[in-house]
């Protein structure tokens, strides 16, 4: 409106615009799959830089792919910034996001180019993070339940429904669980660990962070979750402890893909390029989002987890980021762990 404006009065006196780089107007319809906080402040700093007005609605991982999927004749959305990568990666097998190299690209950190480029450039690296837990120490100290450091420690008997996990099939970080439950153990042992760990489950969560939020507030002693997302609770002041597993564990590239038949395709565009750029991802951390930034010269906040100090899996993105992978461990996951649930 306000360029718009500019341009009226320009051309009504006589003068010549020439120094003013095109700016887009008009719309942008985006899913946030992070925190909303993270989700607010983007929004609001891309609003004020541009003169584009974001549509923004928070979706977990799992939700925004089943809805792209579904809207895939007649799309609603331009743009899915953030949530784990497989489901994106799930969504530019099934041609459902665009190609786009943004002339951000070669500022980012190799881990996310080769997101970009194992996608056919339909998605691309936004943040990185590891999973792992968070626990209350107040409830484990006052229960007396012996420090959980391991996944095997999660199936001692006296957690007994003191755990919340997401469902993998709404939530990216309970997927990322999944597939790296699969690749530690194997998937038959996998199976039968999720088949024990469920008798400590009270609840699983839709959105993946919600167990180390409801750890925090004293509701259950342990949420698996990224474990960026237990720093920011214990950042937050709550007695929540983040723990990388012994074993080892696996790890996201979050991500950002433009959908295919966006309406708002310039305007898409333009949040892409910017949500990569150095400035605003050294701003996350205001927001309390402490995942590692794709751009190279982008700050890494002091509270992110550092993939050295964690024991990480190769993680294999090409075969858990298969569609037909997802939907093969998400029905053995519905059939053996959601039907006997507590
Ligand atoms: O909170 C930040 C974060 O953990 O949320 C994203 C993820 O999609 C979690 O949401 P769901 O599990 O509900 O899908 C992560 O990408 C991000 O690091």
């Amino acid at each position: 409106m306000r360029s718009a404006l500019i341009a009226a009065t320009a051309i009504a006196t006589g003068l010549t615009i020439t120094s003013t780089p095109a700016k887009a107007v008009g719309n942008l319809n985006l899913i946030c799959s992070a925190d909303v906080v993270i989700c607010e402040q983007m929004k609001e700093s891309f609003e004020k830089e541009n003169d584009i007005k974001v549509n923004m609605v928070r979706l977990s991982s799992g939700e925004t792919y089943a809805k792209i999927r579904a809207e895939a004749r007649n799309p609603k959305t331009d743009l899915w910034w953030a949530g784990t990568g497989d489901p994106h990666l799930q969504a530019a097998a099934e041609d459902l996001t665009l190609e786009y190299k943004s002339p951000m690209l070669d500022q980012l950190q190799d881990w996310a180019q080769k997101q970009a480029e194992s996608a056919g450039y339909k998605t691309v690296g936004v943040y990185a993070g590891a999973l792992g837990w968070g626990y209350n120490t107040d409830i484990f100290t006052a229960k007396g339940f012996k420090e959980p450091k391991c996944w095997a420690d999660l199936l001692d008997p006296a957690l007994k429904g003191e755990i919340q996990i997401a469902n993998p099939n709404s939530s990216g970080t309970a997927y990322t669980a999944l597939a790296s439950l699969v690749q530690i153990m194997g998937e038959e042992p996998a199976f039968d660990y999720l088949k024990k760990l469920n008798a400590n489950v009270s609840q699983y969560t839709k959105s993946g962070s919600a167990p180390v939020k409801a750890a925090a507030r004293g509701e259950t002693a342990l949420g698996i979750v990224f474990m960026h997302d237990a720093v920011a609770q214990t950042v937050e002041g709550f007695p929540v402890k983040s723990v990388a597993p012994c074993e080892g564990t696996g790890y996201e590239i979050g991500s950002m893909s433009i959908i295919k038949g966006a309406k708002n395709l310039d305007n898409a565009k333009a949040w892409y390029d910017w949500a990569l750029k150095p400035e605003v991802q050294s701003r996350m951390k205001d927001a309390k989002s402490f995942q590692l930034p794709s751009n190279k010269t982008a700050e890494v906040p002091k509270e992110a987890p550092r993939f050295e100090d964690i024991k990480l899996i190769d993680y294999d993105f090409k075969t858990y980021g298969d569609p037909a992978k997802r939907k093969q461990l998400l029905e053995r996951w519905d059939r053996e762990i959601s039907a006997s649930a507590n």
